[in-house]
């Protein structure tokens, strides 16, 4: 019987160029990057017999730079290197990266996320690099089968981009203490529903998540936030786009108050959240918190839109301490040392 060679899974998240050509690191984070997660719970432990061993990691807040170490092969396992949740202005770096570790020999590198979902990625494809163009749960078991073999696809999911119309992913597994220490926040991206009715030309989101709302079991988000809470975690936010479009969102509210969560969190919503009496059903949860209205992507959430909000009256304006000379971003002697991916040397230059 042939011996089963493990898969190294390397998943993740590239941070961006800086104007100045340095990539972007932070001491802290805003909050832990919730697509890594995600398809780190989505990763079997074995699959077809062979054992995954999967790393993650968050490039924004990885100053030490061991990570990069693993974009290496190994001579007992095959290694394949996921870019996740990649965006447009992080597309730069999930290239070079996916370009290092070619170099060096990685076997498999792809590159997922909003940008190779909504944008034009053919002029790249067929050039050792591939492109994940679905969502994880259609495509995820194949690229791992194909890693398995030693070869992936030049793409994955061009015939369709969503899953079915229930969501059933496994329980996601929340970072470890240690790696939400990297961050601001202690906090989770908990995704119970996906997708926009809406059409509005400015966004993107409904070529990523479609414009039918699909949700995942309600039992399936709290597990989650029981294992987040049990994890160390200590809010979340419903990454879900609209929350009050969310049809079990009285039901998801109601397991939270039985099961006494109290994890606190916050939600996208629009306007129309009032006349759906769902604040005072967040209220209900009895965390004593206030709601705030807010507005992003320029939908009209102004506090006068919203019935029954009762703004506070403004504070007196701080004074804004005295400028330092220290950045309040963290740049790391090691980030100024690390190789260029073409392996030209020291991005420390700006480039032109
Ligand atoms: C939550 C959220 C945030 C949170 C981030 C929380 C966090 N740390 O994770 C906050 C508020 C901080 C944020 C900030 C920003 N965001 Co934002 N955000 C979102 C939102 C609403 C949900 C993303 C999410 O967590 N989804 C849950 C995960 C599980 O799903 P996913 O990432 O889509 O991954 C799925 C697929 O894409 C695919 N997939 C992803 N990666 C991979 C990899 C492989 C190998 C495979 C096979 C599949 C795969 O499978 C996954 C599961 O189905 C999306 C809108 C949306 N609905 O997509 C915008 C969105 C991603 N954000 C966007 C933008 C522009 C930003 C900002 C740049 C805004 C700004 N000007 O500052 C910043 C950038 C922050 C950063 N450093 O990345 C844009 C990106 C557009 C683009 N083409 O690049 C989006 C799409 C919104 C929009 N309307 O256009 N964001
Ligand atoms: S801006 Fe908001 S409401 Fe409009 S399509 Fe995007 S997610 Fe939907």
């Amino acid at each position: 019987m042939s011996r089963q060679v493990p898969l190294r899974i390397v998943l993740l998240k590239p941070s961006k160029y800086a104007a100045d050509g340095y990539v972007e690191r932070f001491r802290r984070g805003f909050m832990p990057n919730s697509t890594v997660s995600y398809l780190k719970s989505l990763t079997p432990a074995e699959v077809d017999g062979t054992p995954c061993e999967v790393f993650a990691f968050d490039e924004y807040v990885h100053t030490d730079l061991d990570y990069l170490s693993l974009l290496a092969p190994g001579a007992d396992r095959r290694t394949l290197l996921a870019l996740v949740g990649v965006q447009s202005h992080q597309f730069h770096r999930a290239l070079d990266l996916a370009a290092l570790a070619r170099s060096r020999g990685v076997e498999n590198v792809v590159i997922g996320g909003p940008h190779a979902m909504t944008c034009e990625t053919t002029p790249l494809q067929g050039r050792g690099v591939s492109f994940a163009l679905a969502e994880a749960e259609v495509i995820w078991l194949s690229i791992l089968r194909d890693a398995i073999q030693g070869a992936l696809q030049p793409t994955y999911g061009a015939d369709g981009r969503w899953w079915g119309e229930r969501l059933d992913p496994p329980p996601l597994v929340p970072p470890s203490r240690r790696d939400l220490r990297r961050y601001a926040v202690r906090m989770l991206g908990v995704y119970p529903a996906r997708g926009c009715p809406y059409t509005c030309n400015f966004c993107s989101v409904i070529k990523i998540a479609g414009r039918q709302v699909r949700s995942q079991p309600v039992d399936t988000t709290i597990a989650s936030l029981k294992a987040a809470a049990a994890g160390g975690v200590r809010m979340v936010m419903f990454t879900s786009d609209n929350f009050n479009k969310y049809p079990d969102v009285g039901d998801l509210l109601a397991a939270m108050i039985e099961e006494k969560i109290r994890l606190p969190f916050f939600v996208q919503c629009d306007a129309q959240i009032v006349r759906q009496g769902f604040p005072y059903r967040c209220g209900t949860r009895g965390d004593g918190r206030r709601r705030y209205p807010g507005s992003d992507r320029g939908a009209p959430a102004r506090p006068s839109h919203v019935r029954g909000y009762r703004p506070r009256p403004p504070r007196p304006r701080r004074r804004l301490p005295p400028a330092t000379p220290e950045p309040l971003w963290h740049r790391s002697r090691a980030a100024a040392a690390e190789p260029c991916a073409d392996g030209r040397g020291r991005r420390d230059q700006p480039p032109g």
